[in-house]
């Protein structure tokens, strides 16, 4: 039976081709830690955190996620560690409340260590019915906001094949940007994420987005604003999907039995890891609502167990999926790569990529390293 004998966090700050810019923030590197978890017979499995460098997306930052990972959710892996199995990982990790990105990433290590020991894909484990999956693309707000600048970067991801173009709004960049893209692509899927950006008071704002028929809008209120979302939800014909709103399965089935949403974003980072994505899978899967998956501008780590994920059957929407090129000159893995518009679920044991070791070593600032004793 697979013990976990060794836990290695690798922190690194990987370069943004360009600026990713959103309501909330400009981001300019991936400032994230991989974990790595050993097994008795030496085999790694590998989780990606993927916090920002502060906490302005959820409360999670990575120097934070990556103490709470020493200070409180090594301990008690420490009491799974040998007998790992994955229920029994995530009841263990789930005593600390919150901190769903640090949870996900030995979660996550955890159960690809646990399904190379076993030789077998996380594809396999998650039940993924297809072998690739439909990108999209989140574009954001650009640098000098204007038309110009955002339909050359949406030309080139239509270009390359992207199934489905997403753009970041707020207030005073929406309708413009959204009437230009889709004057230029009549046709082509598109949806907005606001990031929380907009009031209660925008509904009828919000509703005027129906004329561009898109799939959906995302997050358009803060977090905690069911009511809000209801509101909006029920005056505007174009779908609402929650984001941040989403941090588990419970949060799931509020939104859904209030109808603040109709379409769930799933991010397993969100909800706190694997698993529960899969719970609210079947959740909306069994009430006929659509999800698909969401980034967090994951290196090739994070992304490989997304695109698993996405590979599930009710997984009907692109996710925010893209290629490794979108987003890093070097990724740490074998770069994804968008062919006819798609990304191959990767078939090889566990997550089905590993980093390459000349890059970890080049990127990794500083190494965590915690050999269990018990
Ligand atoms: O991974 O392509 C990606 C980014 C997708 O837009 C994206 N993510 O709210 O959905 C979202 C954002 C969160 C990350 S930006 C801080
Ligand atoms: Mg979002």
């Amino acid at each position: 039976m697979t013990s976990i004998d060794l836990i290695r966090l690798h922190r690194m700050a990987l370069p943004l081709i360009k600026p990713f810019r959103t309501s909330m923030a400009v981001e300019t590197h991936r400032d994230l830690y991989l974990v790595e978890a050993v097994t008795d017979s030496g085999i790694s499995g590998w989780g990606e955190c993927v916090s920002m460098d502060w906490p302005g997306y959820t409360h999670e930052y990575t120097d934070g996620a990556w103490d709470v990972t020493l200070e409180f959710l090594l301990p008690r892996l420490a009491e799974v560690r040998h007998d790992p199995n994955p229920e029994a990982v995530r009841r263990k990790l789930e005593e600390v409340k919150g901190n769903e990105m640090a949870r996900t990433a030995v979660s996550t290590a955890v159960l690809d260590a646990w399904l190379r020991e076993q030789g077998r894909s996380l594809g396999d484990f998650l039940g993924a019915n297809k072998p690739a999956v439909d990108a999209g693309v989140s574009v954001g707000i650009p640098e000098h906001e204007t038309i110009d600048e955002l339909l050359e970067e949406v030309s080139g991801y239509v270009d390359a094949g992207y199934k489905r173009i997403k753009l970041k709004i707020q207030p005073g960049w929406d309708l413009e940007p959204i009437r230009a893209v889709r004057a230029s692509w009549p046709t082509i899927p598109l949806q907005v994420d606001a990031n929380q950006a907009y009031e209660r008071s925008d509904v009828r704002h919000l509703q005027s987005f129906d004329e561009f028929g898109m799939l959906l809008i995302e997050q358009p209120l803060p977090e905690y604003d069911w009511v809000g979302h209801v509101e909006i939800a029920a005056a505007c014909d174009t779908p609402i999907c929650l984001d941040e709103s989403i941090l588990s399965l419970g949060h799931t089935e509020a939104a859904l039995d209030f109808k603040a949403a109709d379409i769930i974003n799933i991010k397993p980072a969100r909800v706190g890891g694997l698993l529960e994505s899969v719970d609210i899978h079947d959740m909306c899967l069994e009430r006929g609502i659509p999800v698909w998956c969401g980034g967090m501008l994951e290196t090739g780590i994070g992304r490989a167990a997304n695109v698993a994920l996405a590979a599930m059957p009710g997984f009907t929407l692109p996710g925010d999926t893209s290629a490794s090129a979108r987003y890093f000159a070097v990724d740490i893995t074998e770069p994804f790569v968008l062919e006819n518009g798609q990304l191959r679920v990767p078939t090889g044991p566990g997550i089905g990529v590993d980093p390459i070791p000349a890059y970890l070593e080049e990127l990794t600032s500083e190494v965590a390293e915690i050999e269990f004793s018990n």
